[in-house]
């Protein structure tokens, strides 16, 4: 009898493979998916399977009927970072506004004095907490931001702790320098010269470090202005660093455009974005990355345009965002329900946000979807349509994860 080929087999699976042009969630019912090391060998229906599946491969997992879907991606988070901000929601709650409470002196700069007291190891071991939420819902694949350090050894710090999370965890992390998160107190009144050391010392020092895969910046009233984000993504864009950009949150600066015009990833937040920056956004295949979670705890009114995206063809993402400030947010299903109810999406664009469409807002060609070839990074869920996954809230019906062609846990 000759010997298997493949490395594992999953039978009795009703595939979502969220190919494009393949019908809706490019469903293949009655199917099988094999997996050769850390990618997808083969996928079909089980009736084209070409022999017995114990001959095939090494090991067999019976589906059971369930879905399965890419391995989810959550390409915006602010995980790492130090103590929390629940004394702020109170203050909110009381009726300040977020961004009275960063003029202040609170908001991002508080989580930034949280940040630098802490070492890399504590850094870690909170970080790894919050991500367990994630990847027991299917999460395989987690981007992650600096922006709490606003100096060059603290920055380098939580984009090592970010690195490290991927080694001792079973998940692929992608990391974005945000030094231009906010202004560090030592700066105040001195926000040029602190844009000088973003562009002089920390960007060269980041880029150097190989520890950052995109760079980030915050464009807003509150935080960096279009010039200021400009001069950056130049300095990174010469380092040969892919930009991407907190745009339009709070107001229209202008900042879907302006990243567009760097060829950006991504632009995220969006919620004022004009129809001039969403045209703008079409050219390059900008990705528009919606944060329901931060819209939601923000009780922000203003809804991003969801409609000129998919009329100009824009692909839209989900994230969570999570971060202490705006988006207190540790699960990713959550955010398909949001933004469903909240925005509009229709369940099928909302699991291509945080497949497909996620994929390509942190670059990585090479994931999102279930397809010959591409990373065996595989969700099993126990759900009889897709469109349960936006559906139920509260309920995690994941049952089994690969991670690079790797079974890392079936959650209960
Ligand atoms: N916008 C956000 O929603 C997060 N960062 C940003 O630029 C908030 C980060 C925080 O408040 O800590």
């Amino acid at each position: 009898m000759p010997s298997p080929t493949w490395d594992s087999l999953w039978v009795n699976v009703n595939l979502a493979s969220m190919a494009p042009g393949a019908g809706p969630y490019g469903a293949i019912t009655g199917a099988a998916l094999a997996v050769a090391g850390d990618r997808i060998a083969w996928l079909g229906r089980m009736a084209d399977l070409p022999g017995a599946p114990a001959t095939l491969a090494r090991v067999v997992h019976d589906g059971a009927g369930r879905w399965m879907t890419p391995g989810l991606i959550d390409c915006h988070t602010h995980l790492v970072f130090g103590g929390d901000r629940a004394r702020e929601f109170e203050l909110r709650l009381g009726g300040a506004s977020y961004e009275e409470v960063a003029r202040a002196g609170g908001g991002i700069v508080s989580t930034v004095r949280a940040t630098r007291e802490a070492s890399e190891d504590e850094l870690l071991a909170t970080a790894r907490a919050r991500l367990a939420g994630f990847l027991r819902e299917g999460v395989t694949t987690i981007e992650v931001k600096s922006g709490y350090g606003l100096a060059t050894e603290a920055e380098l710090k939580m984009l090592r702790v970010a690195r490290r999370l991927g080694d001792i965890r079973p998940v692929a992390v992608a990391t974005s320098f945000l030094g231009a998160h906010a202004l560090p107190p030592e700066f105040a009144g001195r926000q040029g010269a602190y844009v000088d050391l973003v562009c002089d010392e920390m960007l060269p020092a980041v880029a150097a470090s190989g520890l950052a895969d995109a760079v980030d910046a915050f464009c807003e009233t509150i935080a960096f202005t279009p010039e200021e984000t400009t001069r950056i993504f130049t300095v990174a864009t010469r380092l040969g660093l892919r930009v991407k950009l907190h745009a339009d949150q709070l107001a229209d600066l202008g900042g879907a455009a302006l990243a567009a015009g760097f060829g950006a990833l991504s632009a995220d937040h969006l919620e004022y974005t004009s129809a001039a920056s969403v045209r703008a956004m079409a050219g390059p295949g900008t990705v528009a990355v919606l944060l329901p979670g931060a819209n939601y705890f923000l009780r922000e009114r203003q809804m991003p345009p969801v409609a000129a995206f998919r009329e100009a063809g824009v692909p839209i993402a989900i994230a969570s965002n999570c971060n202490p400030g705006s988006a207190p947010v540790l699960s990713l299903l959550l955010m398909l329900s949001m933004a469903a109810t909240l925005f509009r999406l229709t369940p099928e664009e909302a699991l291509a946000g945080v497949t497909r469409e996620a994929a390509r807002a942190l670059g990585l060609a090479d994931r999102g979807i279930l397809a010959p070839g591409m990373r065996a990074d595989l969700a099993l869920w126990d759900i009889e349509e897709p469109a349960e996954l936006a559906y139920w809230i509260g309920r995690n019906p994941c049952r089994a994860v690969v991670s690079g062609g790797v079974l890392r846990e079936t959650p209960a």
